[in-house]
């Protein structure tokens, strides 16, 4: 269930970063807030952190406004990854229209990415969303570390799921537009199929994506 109104010409797209703890979701937030541009982009929220650990969400707001008059709010949420705040997480997934399943590349945490995707594949169903059909960009997260395991082993595992997979590092600012980006656009797509967005409301795909993902000069 979309937040659509035809009447108001108005659409509100809930992006939602999902992974284990510490995996650099938040992270991801910060930097993409530093890294586009701050024409249409709105404040970052980050609510409720116990030392920085996500207990409730972190949200990024940011805004579209087509030559059309068609407007487009984009909320990008992240869940605490921590494993006893499962309720909350699943309060979050409600009405996902795309997911960023960020894992954390390395060695020692594989367990625990395979744990987080095995309960966002539980908690999809359980929200009444199918994991076939949702836009889905796996990211694996932290390459600067040394002790990571090896892209060719990322793609060798993931890569076989046929999910998009970015490798990228949150805190140095490397693959985290790509991401966002990736999302967006496959968010886009699905969602114009479903309400002829181009068709009925003149939202041209490329000035969206161009504005919405524009970075600083
Ligand atoms: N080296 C390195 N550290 C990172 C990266 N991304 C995040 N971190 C660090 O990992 C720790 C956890 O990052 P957060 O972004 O708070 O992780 P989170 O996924 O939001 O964690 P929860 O809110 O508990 O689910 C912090 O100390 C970050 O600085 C990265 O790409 N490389
Ligand atoms: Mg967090």
């Amino acid at each position: 269930m979309i937040e659509f109104d035809e009447q108001a010409k108005k659409l509100v797209i809930k992006l939602v970063y999902y992974g284990p703890a510490l995996s650099g979701k938040t992270t991801n937030l910060l930097t993409l807030h530093d890294q586009l541009c701050n024409e249409g982009r709105g404040d970052l929220m980050v609510l409720d952190t116990v030392d920085d650990r996500t207990i409730f969400f972190d949200l990024l707001p940011l805004f579209y406004h087509s030559p059309s008059g068609f407007r487009i709010k984009l909320k990008v949420f992240t869940v605490p990854g921590q494993v006893r705040h499962d309720a909350t997480r699943k309060a979050v997934l409600q009405r996902a229209d795309g997911v960023v399943f960020v894992a954390d590349s390395q060695k020692g945490e594989m367990g625990n990415n395979a744990e987080s995707f095995a309960n966002l594949e539980k908690n999809l169903a359980i929200v009444g969303l199918d994991i076939e059909r949702l836009p889905l960009v796996i990211q694996f997260n932290k390459r600067d570390l040394p002790d990571v395991i090896s892209e060719t082993e990322v793609r060798n595992t993931w890569g076989k799921t046929g999910l998009h997979l970015v490798m990228a590092s949150a805190l140095k600012g490397s693959g985290i537009v790509e991401t966002y980006s990736s999302i967006v656009a496959m968010v886009f797509d699905s969602l114009d199929a479903r309400l002829g967005l181009n068709e009925r409301f003149g939202v041209e795909r490329a000035d969206f994506l161009n504005s919405i993902t524009k970075v600083m000069a």
